[in-house]
């Protein structure tokens, strides 16, 4: 989609730092780390927040899920543990209209929202 920062990393357009790619999700570090390892899961096609989701596009968002394993593995966070994050919306400050999941670890996080 036209004028989506997401969109256009996905397309190689803007450069990020991928962790891991496959047809449908790709993961890259987020710009802004929350924690030692803060990475960003996203399906490359656009979808603009959880409210976007439908049968017809969940596919993706099953393949952003059978990829987080992958990237936690990655990341040195699989065995330890880590938390995955989505914003939807204005009352959870979704900043960025694309459905993306954030991956959060390599340090204790609370037992809190975050
Ligand atoms: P959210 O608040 O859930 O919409 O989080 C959006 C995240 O996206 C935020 O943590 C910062 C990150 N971000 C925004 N622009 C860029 C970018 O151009 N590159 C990368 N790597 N991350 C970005």
């Amino acid at each position: 989609m036209a004028d989506c920062i997401f969109c256009k990393i996905a397309a190689g357009e803007i450069p990020a730092r991928v962790v891991y790619e496959d047809d449908k999700v790709l993961a890259f570090h987020d710009l802004n780390p929350q924690a030692p390892v803060h990475v960003l899961l996203i399906p490359k096609m656009h979808i603009e927040s959880c409210n976007g989701i439908t049968a017809e596009n969940s596919a993706v968002v099953a393949a952003v899920f059978e990829a987080a394993g992958k990237v936690a593995a990655l990341c040195g966070v699989r065995e330890d543990g880590y938390r995955i994050i989505t914003n939807t919306g204005a009352h959870a400050c979704q900043s960025v209209k694309h459905l993306h999941f954030h991956l959060l670890g390599g340090v204790q996080l609370s037992e809190n929202i975050l």
